[in-house]
């Protein structure tokens, strides 16, 4: 079986912006799509995405983020190469490697070298008749992951109405994928009532669907949580417990943290206490990003004295980035990574970064974007890669949904163990 075809086009994600699609067409009649994430609060170390700003052509097209040179990048460069071959994930990857030497994909952009590649992944999957779980993991029970899940969204993905940017619930003391999945919406429908009640806009949602509630102080934020586990007759802390995602990179500028909401500016080493602090007061047990992407040094030193059970995440510190991963592990800056596909470029590199955090015990999250498309690949993914969590953005709007039902789908036809890595 062969590649008859492959094209690049533009498509819409989430947010209503541009991104890339890449639908690869096999010699049996079937098709093979995959569309690929964009973010807001975007790493600097990450691989790019190719958008079309500067020339008048793209600035009359959607402001100028457009992405028709990457599409373009598909259609001219990669698709030459790909003609007429059997779908190899192996080899697409290698071959687009060498088509970039740059190591961020800067030339072709991570948004066509992604597209391309999932496409690929998904068409071999099919000319092996398995799922894109079963690519990677052939034989023996899948690990269905954790599900880490938004409740308040601020920050860049809700206009700053909250200083951090995500406050999360894991259902830890749940038996199944599927019953934290319902334990975790019942949270957020009561969320819903229980803003209405502190007179919020609870009908604002934010990029994740994460509801857009005021708060001035993130203590207060994770206070309201906290009361709407209670409220649905959970224990917190035994049942379901709170992450943050802090993307204090957002909050960093020359040296000092800056809280705008609670009028606070810290120096590093008291934004340290400051996060100890939420630590030590809170039923917190993933913290992300607690301090900013170059800021090494505050994540070294918190790790000294964080207590060992709690997960310390580094997403922008990290970027899906092996060589960025190598350091911090290195200097003990953290013991989890969020791993983005879109932050790396490749599928097989992603998996590379996911598998030498591993192989050092640290936790793994598979994350998807803010801006997001209705794909569901990374469910496969996490599930394949047997990540241990997943991070999909809140229980609102058919892009996230796409993975949770991806997600129970799987459940529902495969054989599985869901353990708690809390
Ligand atoms: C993050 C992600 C997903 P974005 O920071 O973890 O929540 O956000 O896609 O905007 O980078
Ligand atoms: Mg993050």
């Amino acid at each position: 079986m062969n590649v008859e075809k492959i094209v690049g086009y533009q498509v819409l994600d989430s947010r209503g912006r541009p991104t890339v699609a890449a639908v690869l067409l096999l010699s049996d009649g079937t098709s093979h799509t995959a569309r690929v994430p964009s973010g807001a609060s975007v790493g600097k170390h990450e691989a790019r995405e190719l958008r079309d700003q500067g020339t008048p052509f793209a600035e009359k097209n959607y402001r100028g983020t457009s992405v028709f040179a990457a599409c373009n990048n598909i259609n001219n460069l990669i698709a030459p190469h790909v003609h007429g071959k059997y779908p190899d994930l192996l080899k697409t990857d290698y071959f687009l490697q060498t088509l970039d030497s740059t190591e961020d994909f800067r030339n072709i952009g991570a948004n066509a070298t992604l597209a391309v590649s999932l496409a690929i992944a998904k068409a071999q999957a099919h000319a092996e008749k398995i799922s894109l779980a079963r690519l990677f993991q052939p034989e023996g029970k899948l690990k269905m992951p954790m599900p880490m899940v938004n409740i308040l969204s601020g920050g860049a993905h809700a206009k700053k109405t909250m200083d951090v940017q995500d406050v999360l619930v894991i259902a830890h003391g749940a038996h199944s994928f599927s019953e934290a999945l319902a334990w975790i919406s019942a949270i957020r429908e009561v969320a819903i009532v229980n803003g209405a009640k502190l007179g919020a806009p609870t009908h604002l949602v934010a990029d994740e669907g994460g509801l857009a509630i005021p708060f001035k102080r993130v203590e207060e934020a994770c206070d309201f949580v906290v009361s709407c586990i209670e409220s649905v007759g959970l224990q917190p802390g035994r049942d379901v417990s709170l992450a943050m995602d802090v993307a204090s990179t957002q909050l960093y500028h020359e040296g000092s943290y800056l809280l705008p909401n609670a009028g606070a500016k810290y120096d590093a080493q008291s934004f340290r206490l400051f996060i100890s602090d939420l630590v030590k007061n809170l039923p917190l047990v993933s913290i992300e990003d607690p301090f900013a992407e170059d800021d090494w040094n505050s994540w070294s030193e918190f790790m000294e004295d964080a207590p060992k059970q709690l997960q310390v995440v580094g997403d922008d510190l990290y970027t899906t980035n092996l060589k960025r991963l190598e350091k911090g592990i290195a200097e003990s800056a953290s013991n989890a990574i969020l791993v983005k596909p879109n932050q790396n470029g490749l599928v097989t590199k992603t998996l590379e970064v996911l598998k030498a955090a591993q192989a050092k015990n640290f936790n793994t999250i598979v994350s998807a974007r803010s801006g997001e498309t209705e794909d569901s690949w990374l469910a496969d993914l996490a599930v394949g890669w047997g990540a241990g969590q997943i991070k999909v953005g809140s229980t609102h709007g058919s892009e996230r949904a796409a993975k949770w039902n991806r997600l129970l789908e799987l459940e529902a036809t495969e054989n599985w163990e869901f353990v708690s890595p809390f």
